[in-house]
């Protein structure tokens, strides 16, 4: 008889609202309370859902053959921040075969022609800055890489199109986790954008645009399914939109990279040495340091036991990203902001999540993982070697039960100079 025990249970028969009260924190703080990595509560409408944490929890998270996904993101998610029937929601061969589409876009010449459009994009922008008396990083660079993310896919965009779809694109991700307005502007946001791209894919397919090949836009619009037919226009808006969407969603990264600088007066010189690439250990820090995606759903494919608890078939599970990322066991001082901890790190596909975990064309990881790392490199290289700008007094704090947090006065800057 395999050993068995009863993990601790947060009582309740919803816990929905303490998980919206606690946001980030809501796993942790009970991982504490129990001393375990592993406890049971119920969620979305009452639901047992087991919430697991660190590097072993990772790897079994991401064992095909114990969890799906379909069923698990909760509507919400799926109406906001996803899309329907949107490659996170997938399983099995067509998963990884819609997968191989998103890596396919990630060549070391397509990561090379986002870094460029990135920094051309934010000198441009310096004039209009230095006019200014005060400029709000976030909505810039939300702007900015919206620019970016379109000319990248290959989506046409026009100049006065840009606030709006910049707002738009904002607020797929600024609304998954959020209730009441922000929540519903996330909605309208999709329906609107999945209108627009769906018109965009119907002129290529009809021949009356012009894209290039090896954009997303061109090559979502002629993927085949593994039938031979093209993917319904319906599912190339959606997936464009999971490339449009996190690219601008970097925004959020690139703030709290603004921040850490502020926060961390002494790091400004270290990223312009630059001694032994400093500043992609700085970028890992700030991924891993700050919080950003909470934690990821998946089902219970089929039953198995671990760790002494029985999973069973459908049993939704949340696994902690946020936890993980500052897991005691596995990062020293996690509460500590320190790029350094990266220095001669192995990688390790287990115990470093902020987009994920385990394989990129096999599993559910992050595509624009790398795509991430290179944009942040090219803004942090900006705010410490391009221009010179003050920080004036202002609301810094950024909360751990927003989903996603960012500084509150989304850092503004003044005096802003080219260097
Ligand atoms: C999946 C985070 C940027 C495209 C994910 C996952 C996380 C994540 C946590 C889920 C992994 C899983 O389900 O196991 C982030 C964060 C980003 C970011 C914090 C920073 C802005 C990007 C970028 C792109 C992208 C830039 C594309 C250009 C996707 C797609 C998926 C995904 C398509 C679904 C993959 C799948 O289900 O197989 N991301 N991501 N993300 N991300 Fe990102
Ligand atoms: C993206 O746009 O894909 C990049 C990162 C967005 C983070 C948004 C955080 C909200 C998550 C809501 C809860 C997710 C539960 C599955």
């Amino acid at each position: 008889m395999p050993y068995r025990e009863q993990i601790p249970i947060d009582r309740g028969i919803d816990n929905t609202a303490k998980l919206l009260l606690e946001g980030y924190t809501y796993i942790t703080n009970r991982r504490k309370r129990y001393g375990r990595d592993i406890f049971e509560t119920r969620l979305l409408g009452g639901q047992k859902a087991i919430c697991i944490a660190g590097e072993e929890a990772v790897k079994v998270f991401y064992d095909k053959e114990k969890f799906i996904r379909n069923g698990a993101a909760p509507k919400r998610v799926r109406q906001t921040l996803f899309g329907e029937n949107a490659i996170q929601t997938m399983d099995g061969d067509t998963h990884q075969y819609r997968k191989e589409l998103f890596m396919s876009l990630m060549t070391k010449e397509r990561l090379a022609d986002i870094s460029e459009l990135v920094f051309r994009h934010l000198e441009k922008k310096i004039n209009s800055w230095q006019g200014q008396n005060q400029v709000v990083f976030y909505y810039e660079i939300v702007r900015v890489l919206t620019s970016v993310a379109c000319e990248w896919a290959g989506v046409p965009l026009r100049h006065t199109e840009l606030r709006k779809r910049a707002n738009q694109l904002e607020a797929l991700f600024d609304s998954g986790g959020a209730i009441g307005p922000r929540h519903w502007k996330g909605r309208i946001a999709r329906n609107s954008t999945e209108i627009w791209l769906k018109k965009i894919v119907q002129q290529v397919r009809a021949g009356n645009l012009d894209v290039a090949p090896k954009t997303a836009l061109y090559e979502m619009s002629w993927y085949q399914d593994p039938n031979g037919e093209l993917l319904h226009e319906q599912i190339v808006a959606v997936e464009l939109l999971n490339i449009l969407r996190p690219i601008v969603a970097i925004a959020v990264y690139a703030t709290f990279g603004a921040l850490a600088l502020y926060e961390h007066p002494l790091e400004k010189e270290r990223l312009q040495t630059n001694q032994d690439h400093y500043i992609e250990r700085f970028v890992q820090e700030v991924r891993r340091y700050y919080p950003f995606f909470p934690f990821l759903t998946a089902r219970v494919r089929a039953d198995f036991l671990w760790k002494g608890h029985d999973f069973k078939k459908g049993n939704l599970v949340l696994l902690d990203i946020y936890g993980t990322n500052h897991h005691p066991e596995i990062w020293n001082q996690p509460n500590r902001f320190d790029p350094d901890r990266f220095l001669g790190r192995e990688d390790n596909f287990y115990d470093f999540i902020p987009q994920g975990g385990g394989d990129y064309y096999r599993g559910h990881r992050c595509p624009g993982e790398w795509l991430t790392i290179e944009v942040m490199k090219v803004c942090m290289d900006f705010l410490v070697n391009h221009v010179e700008y003050t920080v004036p007094k202002q609301d810094l704090y950024y909360s751990k039960i927003r989903i996603p947090s960012l500084p509150s006065s989304r850092f503004v800057m003044s005096n802003i100079k080219q260097r």
